[in-house]
């Protein structure tokens, strides 16, 4: 077959975990990199049970399992970006670290969930040291919300002594911690922050790169972050240059919530197709949300 490799389009690697109500996730993954033109491989890292109101529960996939899945991908396809989302474990992330560490071209973007929009917990201490130790040396660009920014750049719970919280680090401060740790870009997402308008930055090794502020949408959303470091993921496998990558994923992210549904009785999901359903145009009027309007989003 001629020309065959010509009409491949950009692979992207995604390692996450499974979330059934298609909200974030694997799920979220494959919709975001499928809708913005990339063929997406997928390395199941966790089950989860849960739908639209929280995670139920967890169960991690073998690290060997892991590490086959990715293997034997990466011995057939060329990779053009790898995306991490939840990883399930801490010897599930040693896998991943191995692997990764064998692509070192490759622009890898790590999304890092700590706890899901809900506040259900989906990575240990243990493993929040194991992401800043092993994989945060080799990230392009790291993709925390500021309560995520936060947690990650914190150096208590290394049984570092100083700073003991009377003195919380800004969020500047957190990225150049994130950036010492090795990460080249951090780019933090504001939305749980008090401010009138949502505010991401994303930084560098000099400091601040740029700044987008976005009208803060009403409700809540289960997924946001997934399909943020997904479109990046796509951008960057696409050829984009990373801060035009960063405003083009902020575009289309904020166009997915605009466009949100509600198919259960908790949270808003994102529509990444929604550009597909153009002669369906949102409608502004979306009834109050009790159950979900208290809860962050992710
Ligand atoms: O939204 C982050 C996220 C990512 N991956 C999985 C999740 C969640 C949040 O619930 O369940 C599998």
């Amino acid at each position: 077959m001629p020309n065959e490799r010509a009409e491949t389009p950009p692979i992207v690697l995604t390692f996450a975990g499974s979330d059934p109500s298609g909200g974030a996730g694997l799920q979220a993954d494959l919709l975001t990199l499928a809708s913005m033109g990339c063929h997406p491989l997928s390395v199941v890292t966790a089950l989860t049970v849960q739908d639209t109101l929280g995670v139920a529960s967890v169960l991690p996939i073998d690290s060997e399992w892991v590490a086959d899945q990715a293997r034997q991908l990466l011995e057939d396809m060329p990779v053009d970006a790898f995306k991490l989302g939840v990883l399930g474990s801490v010897e599930n992330i040693a896998a991943i670290a191995e692997i990764v560490s064998d692509y070192p071209d490759v622009p890898l973007i790590l999304d890092p969930v700590l706890a899901s929009g809900r506040g259900d917990e989906l990575a240990s201490a243990d493993m929040t040291r194991a992401l800043r130790e092993l994989l945060l040396p080799q990230t392009t660009i790291l993709t925390p919300n500021s309560t995520e920014a936060r947690r990650l750049a914190d150096v208590e719970d290394d049984g570092d002594t100083e700073g003991d919280g009377d003195d919380a680090p800004s969020l500047a401060d957190c990225a150049a911690r994130l950036i010492a740790q090795g990460a080249e870009y951090v780019l933090i997402t504001g939305t749980h922050e008090p401010t009138p308008k949502v505010v991401n930055t994303l930084y560098g090794k000099d400091g601040v790169v740029r700044t987008d502020t976005w009208p803060r949408l009403p409700g809540s959303y289960h997924g946001s972050g997934c399909t943020l470091a997904s479109a990046l993921a796509a951008m960057l496998a696409s050829g984009v240059e990373l801060a035009e990558a960063v405003r083009e994923a902020q575009e289309y992210t904020w166009q997915t919530l605009k466009n949100a549904y509600r198919p259960g009785m908790g949270q808003w999901l994102p529509d990444r197709l929604f550009w597909a359903r153009e002669d369906e145009p949102a409608t502004d009027a979306r009834p109050s949300d009790s159950a979900a309007d208290a809860r962050g989003s992710h």
